[in-house]
């Protein structure tokens, strides 16, 4: 097991393993989240990783399977993108105030942050091996092993085929210009823009095409999304819904709520992000609830996978005060009113508006 660096500006939610996330005004900040603030989310110990040793397995339904160094990979044509990671599990501590998830981080809105990468286009790694017929899915395999769930198995997940051999998959051994940090998946991980952060296996050691979904715990138990109503006692886990695409979100990041406000402008700022091809459209806030909306301005918008930062100024009266966002995307979503709705017993995908209680005045 392997130390952790000394200095990294993030909240423990878990020591064991590792799992910290960005402080709000840290999340706010800047555009590209420093490496150092980056949020962390494992499921086990760091594996320790010899470059020199190291392959990426590429096998199963390919004409020529693959077994190759970092040089090799590094020699392949590099591609950089800037792209959003957000945990499946971001804003959990919500669903919890409604009814308890044992065992699971109480994430706030820290676990998400947006990076610029570097690394090889999956689809090219697939374009040297050849892809079979009957290949639908790509499977990730990660060198770590399960300490949380108690499985012991390796971390794993796939997604499909389509989006495999998108412009969307990077196989990154750079994070924000430098080499990937050990807790980030050094010496190779993928990305999956668009995708919710599971899909973006660390320590990456095999892609596997293969005609169904990984049956790795993480894709196949864990990660599956249920309606309100299903408890774990009750959980069929094989009706699940896999999670995918990233759903629609946007966050508050100031004010907090607790604070206390002066009253003649209160400045609200934030991030949003949705999904897929997905783009945000607008972002709307209010002061009074959800009964009257001011739209926002959407001050930095970066590539399709990455998150927008946004900001409004409002005028509420004086007295406790709720503030409310809420952001629609080009494919027509928009997030639900309550976590009511979207409460579920594993505690994934809280896209309920968010909101913050503060009071402005006195
Ligand atoms: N990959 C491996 N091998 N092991 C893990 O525990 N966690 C996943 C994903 N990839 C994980 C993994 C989850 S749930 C998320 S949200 C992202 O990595 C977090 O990436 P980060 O720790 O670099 O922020
Ligand atoms: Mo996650």
């Amino acid at each position: 097991m392997r130390p952790f660096r000394e200095g990294r500006n993030t909240t423990v939610r878990k020591d064991h393993p590792h799992n910290a996330e960005t402080p709000p005004d840290l999340l706010r900040a800047s555009f590209v989240t420093p490496t150092d603030a980056f949020y962390v989310r494992n499921h086990g110990d760091v594996p320790e990783v010899d470059p020199g040793t190291y392959r990426l397995k590429v096998s199963g339904l390919v004409q020529r399977p693959l077994e190759l160094s970092l040089g090799e990979i590094k020699g392949l044509p590099k591609t950089e993108f800037a792209s959003t990671l957000y945990c499946a599990g971001n804003r959990r501590s919500e669903l919890m105030e409604k009814s308890p998830i044992p065992g699971k981080v109480a994430w706030e809105t820290g676990a998400a942050g947006n990076a610029r990468w570097g690394g090889t286009l999956l689809r090219d790694v697939l374009g040297e091996a050849g892809i079979k017929g009957g290949a639908r899915h790509a499977a990730f395999t990660g060198l770590d092993r399960d300490v949380e769930a108690g499985t012991g198995e390796l971390f794993g997940g796939s997604i499909p085929l389509g989006k495999a051999t998108s412009d969307d998959v990077l196989l990154a051994y750079e994070m924000n210009g430098g080499p990937l940090a050990p807790e980030h998946g050094f010496p190779l991980r993928v990305v999956v823009g668009g995708y919710v952060g599971a899909r973006s296996v660390k320590w990456l050691s095999e892609v596997r095409l293969q005609a169904g979904p990984s049956d790795n715990y993480y894709q196949a138990v864990e990660y599956k999304l249920f309606p309100p109503h299903v408890t774990a006692e009750t959980a069929d886990y094989s009706e699940g819904e896999m999670l995918g695409e990233t759903p629609l979100n946007c966050v508050i990041c100031a004010p907090q709520s607790g604070e206390t406000l002066a009253q003649d402008a209160v400045g609200v700022r934030g991030y949003a992000l949705t999904g897929g091809d997905r783009r945000v459209e607008r972002v709307e806030v209010s002061a009074d609830g959800g009964e009257t909306w001011t739209e926002a301005a959407l001050t930095e918008e970066g590539g399709p996978a990455t998150w927008l930062f946004w900001e409004a100024t409002l005028k509420p009266g004086p007295g406790p005060c709720e503030i409310v966002a809420r952001a629609t995307d080009s494919g027509g979503e928009t997030q639900p009113e309550t976590v009511d709705e979207v409460w579920n017993f594993q505690g994934y995908a809280n896209n309920a508006r968010h909101k913050v209680s503060v009071r402005v005045g006195g």
